[in-house]
């Protein structure tokens, strides 16, 4: 029975089951946790940051998901639970690793409502951490969304966000949203332009929620104040992208246009014809969204943008490329039909489908880039169901946590099982492919990249089902300019593995 195969064989074993006394056995321990060290050199299997891009694409992500919206949801992630747990982050930064982000864009709706609180970020930093992720591989950066202001406003003041009072504007938008999302994120992190943090901030119409009130005039003093306080605390001048409704409106401030901290000004989306905009104020900004979809109208054709299988996307960011940098809405917005994770959902060719688009644009030299095993577009799988359980909404697929506190891997692999990624992008070039596996006995796969066998590889036993190795599958393997997909197949099975990094040579 393929379901009872693999119980007592595939259990994992803790590493610290061998450290009976860290004294005693410490030579012991030494020897045998080196059994999963790296078999290749470091720098083979480091991400390099990404580059050749024309523009700087970063990711407007937010994290107030909770499962049951998810759940409820048509476009479900392929990754379960989405709770914002560790392991939520751990997935999120995973997704944006295989998309090369150079920025992650992070929203922030302040401490007093606790949706989209910026204490929660620790959260992102721990998962850079985890994952071995350096500010020179991903930055981050902020995004005040305004939709909390008149909330706040009328629970502290009993009165719409008035621009007029200073003393509320310091409350609510610096105490309250600039400050913790600084505290938290860590300056090394920060997305800089000319050695400025660059702030965006969302729309403040007047019919917001709670209401906004008094923008002539007095927006940009708000904002000379909030760059002026910004740098008496932090040592550094802001540059702030406003919204342009907020600036052109008859209700807006059009002198923001003037003020010398605005970097520029965002335009954001609108359906039904419009899924990206450029604005072209001092410098040029863009939005691009896949899809839209009204929660509210979710059946009035002039309120949806049809994703029309990835071209909306794809057609956008081709569109954007000559800017200085262009916000992508939003990576985790299901419930606008924004959302770029991983999914199988209907109007996703594949699950990896608009991460692989990020690649190509974001790296364009494709000089390295990492496919974790569990996130595969297709597989070949003997057994019904998820042995492990483990990361997977669904189907039958084998994962577990990898055990080194790292993400997960496949495992209870079989003879002719297989993973296969779907559509990775590739420049010019000679790749080397990179596989990290366990195995406790000597095993067998077989690599399969744009359709031509590379040939059986042995993996030599690692000692165990979590001792972890690194071993090359194939070097000097030519690739043209394109995608390709990228299979690998169990020869033999019993072969445990974490991902696939590729690098350019
Ligand atoms: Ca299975
Ligand atoms: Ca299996
Ligand atoms: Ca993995």
């Amino acid at each position: 029975m393929n379901t009872l195969y693999g119980v007592t064989r595939h259990l994992k074993s803790p590493p610290s089951t061998h450290c009976l006394s860290k004294t005693i056995l410490a030579t012991l321990c030494l020897s045998l946790s080196n059994v999963g060290e790296a078999a290749v050199p470091a720098a083979d299997i480091t991400l390099l940051p990404p580059s050749g891009s024309r523009t700087t694409f970063m990711s407007l992500s937010g994290y107030d998901v909770h499962e049951h919206h998810a759940a409820a949801s048509s476009e479900q992630p392929l990754f379960k639970s989405y709770n914002r747990d560790a392991d939520w982050w751990d997935n999120l930064v995973a997704e944006q690793i295989q998309a090369r982000m150079p920025v992650i864009l992070m929203a922030s709706r302040g401490t007093g409502e606790g949706n989209m609180n910026p204490i929660e970020l620790s959260g992102l930093i721990d998962a850079f951490n985890r994952a071995g992720v350096t500010p020179n591989i991903m930055k981050v950066a902020c995004f005040l969304d305004t939709a909390n202001w008149g909330i706040r406003a009328q629970s502290i003041y009993s009165q719409p966000f008035d621009l007029a009072n200073n003393n509320m504007f310091a409350r609510i938008v610096f105490d309250e949203n600039v400050a913790p999302w600084f505290n938290t994120v860590p300056s090394q992190w920060w997305y800089r332009i000319n050695g400025r943090p660059v702030i965006q901030i969302w729309g403040l119409n007047p019919a917001m929620t709670g209401g906004c009130i008094n923008h002539a005039n007095n927006y940009t003093n708000r904002l000379t104040w909030l760059a002026n306080h910004f740098e008496v605390v932090y040592g550094v001048r802001p540059y702030f992208v406003p919204d342009k409704a907020s600036v052109d409106e008859f209700w807006g401030d059009s002198s923001v246009r003037n003020n010398p901290d605005v970097y520029g000004l965002n335009g954001w989306f609108s359906p039904p014809n419009e899924p990206w905009t450029v604005v072209d104020h001092k410098h040029r900004i863009g939005t691009v969204i896949p899809g839209y979809v009204n929660p509210s109208h979710p059946t009035n054709p002039n309120q949806i943008i049809p994703r029309n299988n990835g071209s909306t996307f794809y057609n956008g960011i081709v569109s954007t490329l000559d800017t200085s940098f262009t916000l992508i809405e939003g990576w985790t917005n299901y419930q606008e039909s924004n959302a770029l994770y991983r999914s199988d959902a209907p109007g996703w060719s594949y699950p990896n489908q608009y991460i692989n688009y990020l690649q190509e644009f974001n790296d364009p030299d494709a000089r390295t880039m990492k496919l974790e095993a569990e996130a595969c577009d297709t597989y070949n799988d003997f057994s019904s169901g998820n042995y492990g359980g483990k990361f997977r909404r669904g189907g039958d697929l084998d994962i577990q946590d990898t055990g080194d506190g790292n993400g997960w891997n496949v495992g209870w692999t079989q003879a002719g099982e297989s993973i296969r990624h779907i559509g990775v992008f590739f420049a010019n070039g000679n790749y080397r492919f990179t596989l990290r596996y366990s195995a406790p006995g000597n095993q067998q796969v077989r690599l399969r990249v744009k359709g031509q066998d590379l040939g059986v590889v042995n993996l030599p036993a690692t000692g165990g089902w979590q001792n972890w190795d690194t071993i090359h599958l194939a070097t000097g393997v030519n690739m043209s300019r394109g995608v390709a997909d990228v299979e690998l197949i169990f020869v033999t099975g019993d072969t445990n593995v974490d991902w696939i990094f590729i690098k350019k040579e």
